[in-house]
């Protein structure tokens, strides 16, 4: 629907914003509403937008966050001004960390007033502050540059190393007129918004060279791979070279997890023996050891294993960033992929495949941790540990690979990375570069909104609670989403004891055997107290079929998990012991 019917000569502030939007492809919004943005909110509903409001703006961020991710179109988050702009910061930030494109806009006070600092209704120097946060941050202060204001938020969302974008829209603009037809010519369509990055070639032939020379090669693919929908060429590349290869945890389901080259479940065997590692989309930051240390052989922390590396990526600063990148190969992964594919095409039979004796020592390393990882799943312990659970939705996902599984917590983040097998691409969402809690409602609104597929959220206890209020919002529109808690009564576990001896408990303890599944209830939604794994399963299985608002709470051995899950060595505490 065009907003301007053809008695309106004027279009306001917000009547543009909404065209311009519209006239890119953006047709969802996710926000929570209040001044000055409460009748943006109306009319671009009104005007045939999908605008879902949420209960707190860092839920809404990072909804369009993934969004971004799930589209590879900007992700479009509205907030109020100041504490509702701070509450959305968190989320620009944690997209601009994670390489998603989003734009989070935000109304804003009064110039003049913020200036002077004369103490405005929520005043706040926004653009200041975002401005670190983000990859690129702009305000308008005139009707006629909306357009241009939204072609370069676009522009920088999704271009090159895609991340978050802010928009400050001080109050003043909303009401701010200008002629219809002078209004819409001043909007821009923006053309080729994330242009291919063509390879050099010789960068292909270096990076090829170096894989062909190879003894012991290995690809990683990072959630950069998964972004770029690559998918066919990825999984041809992987299978002409016949390269073990080590999917990052968002890239899981790029190839299938129980894939033959998987290298997943040897990944400590495979890290320091690969003699060449080709990075597609995956930085050597901290889940890669920062590509040295003992992870990757190395004698001690901080030295280098000696590996060889070639990096695919966007960026052409990644290279060196941690050690020496020997054949960076730089321009979009499809692109990059494309011409490596070529490469190997044209070799034909005269490409290496890599030694068998590579090849079996990973297969026997795989084949005794499934080995060890099966016999702990077929346990039954009671109450139900984490294996004993997630066995149950490692079933329930191979028997619906479409759906999409959101993950954040400690042991319930890293035991579900392991056990729950991934088939598809960009099917796993959960807590990326930063490893933060509070993405689970967030994530699972939008993929449910953007996918219409149905949303699994396995959640631990506490991470839930960081977005936990968001299953109103699921409620209210009604998502295909159940949250599957694992409640162990508190952070990592709940057996902590308080030394001091005072009434207090310890600070990652909870209330015991706390009653989530009323939550949603008190929504209107389906709650569920599951203390076995037919419970479970028989819970799950029933959200994913009648897509109803579901929460299960299943109830976990309160001593299963370990202090910070898979990375107790971070911990300063942990370390020292
Ligand atoms: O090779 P080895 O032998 O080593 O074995 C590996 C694989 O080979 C094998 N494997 C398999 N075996 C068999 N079959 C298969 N298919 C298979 N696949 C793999 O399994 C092992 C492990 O494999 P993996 O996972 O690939 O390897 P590894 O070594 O773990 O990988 C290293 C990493 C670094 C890549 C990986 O560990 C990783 O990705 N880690 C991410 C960790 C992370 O991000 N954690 C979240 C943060 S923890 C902490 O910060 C928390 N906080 C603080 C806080 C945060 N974060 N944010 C905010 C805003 N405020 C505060 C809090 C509050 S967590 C948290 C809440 C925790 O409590 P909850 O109640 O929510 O959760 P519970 O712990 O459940 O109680
Ligand atoms: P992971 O956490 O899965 O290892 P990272 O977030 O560390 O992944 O890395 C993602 C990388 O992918 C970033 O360096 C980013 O520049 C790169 N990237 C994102 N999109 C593309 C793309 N379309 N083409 C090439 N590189 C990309
Ligand atoms: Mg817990």
């Amino acid at each position: 629907m065009d907003t301007a019917s053809p008695t309106q000569t004027l279009l306001d502030g917000a009547d543009l914003l909404i065209d311009a939007l519209k006239l890119n492809g953006i047709s969802n919004l996710y926000g929570l509403p209040g001044i000055p943005i409460t009748d943006l909110t109306r009319r671009a509903q009104a005007a045939g937008m999908r605008m879902i409001s949420f209960r707190h703006e860092q839920n809404a961020g990072n909804a369009a966050a993934i969004a971004g991710f799930l589209t590879q179109k900007p992700g479009v988050c509205i907030t109020v001004s100041a504490p509702g702009f701070l509450n959305g910061l968190n989320a620009l930030a944690n997209a601009t960390t994670n390489c998603f494109p989003m734009i989070l806009i935000s109304g804003s006070s009064e110039r003049e007033i913020v200036d002077l600092q004369q103490g405005d209704y929520e005043e706040m120097d926004q653009l200041a502050i975002a401005k670190p946060l983000a990859k690129a941050a702009f305000r308008v202060l005139h009707i006629e540059d909306l357009g241009i204001g939204i072609a370069r938020a676009i522009r920088a969302a999704v271009s090159g190393r895609p991340g978050g974008v802010y928009l400050d829209l001080p109050a003043k603009l909303f009401a701010q007129t200008i002629e219809a037809d002078a209004g819409k010519a001043s909007l821009i369509k923006v053309v080729d918004p994330a242009p291919r990055q063509i390879p050099a070639p010789d960068a292909v032939n270096r990076a090829l060279d170096l894989l062909k020379n190879a003894k012991r090669p290995l690809i990683i693919l990072g959630k950069g791979a998964a972004y770029a929908r690559a998918d066919d060429d990825i999984r041809a590349f992987v299978e002409k070279t016949g390269i073990p290869y080590l999917p990052m945890s968002m890239a899981k389901g790029l190839l299938p997890d129980t894939h033959e080259q998987s290298a997943a479940a040897a990944r400590s065997y495979v890290l320091p023996e690969a003699d060449v590692v080709m990075l597609v989309g995956a930085r050597l930051n901290w889940l890669l050891s920062h590509g040295k240390g003992k992870t990757w052989g190395g004698k001690s922390s901080k030295a280098w294993g000696g590996q060889k590396y070639i990096q695919v990526d966007i960026s052409p600063t990644e290279a060196d960033s941690n050690v020496r990148v020997d054949a960076p190969v730089v321009g979009d992964i499809g692109s990059c992929i494309a011409a490596m594919l070529n490469g190997v095409n044209a070799a034909g039979a005269g490409w290496p495949k890599p030694s068998g004796d590579w090849l079996g020592a990973i297969a026997d390393r795989k084949g005794k941790n499934i080995a060890k990882m099966g016999e702990t799943l077929a346990k039954n312990p009671t109450p139900m540990n984490f294996h004993s659970a997630l066995n149950v939705m490692r079933d329930v996902i191979k028997g619906h690979p479409d759906a999409m599984l959101v993950n954040e917590g400690a042991n319930a983040l890293d035991f579900t990375r392991s056990i729950v097998d991934m088939y598809k691409p960009r099917k796993r969402i959960d807590v990326g570069t930063w490893g933060v809690m509070g993405i689970g409602m967030g994530f699972a609104v939008a993929a449910a909104v953007e996918t219409n597929l149905p949303v699994i959220a396995v959640e631990g206890d506490s991470a839930f609670g960081f977005s936990g209020m968001e299953v109103e919002t699921i409620c209210r529109y009604n998502l295909p989403v159940c949250v599957v808690i694992f409640n162990n009564n508190g952070v990592y576990k709940g057996t902590d004891v308080n030394a001091s001896g005072t009434a207090d408990v310890t600070p990652t303890v909870f209330v015991k055997d706390a009653r989530y599944e009323k939550m949603m209830e008190a929504f209107g939604g389906v709650g569920v107290y599951a203390k076995t794994p037919d419970e479970l399963r028989k819970a799950v299985e029933e959200a994913v079929r009648s897509r109803k608002p579901t929460l299960v709470n299943a109830i976990i051995d309160e001593t299963a998990g370990t202090e910070s899950g898979r990375i107790t060595s971070l911990n300063p505490k942990a370390a020292k012991k």
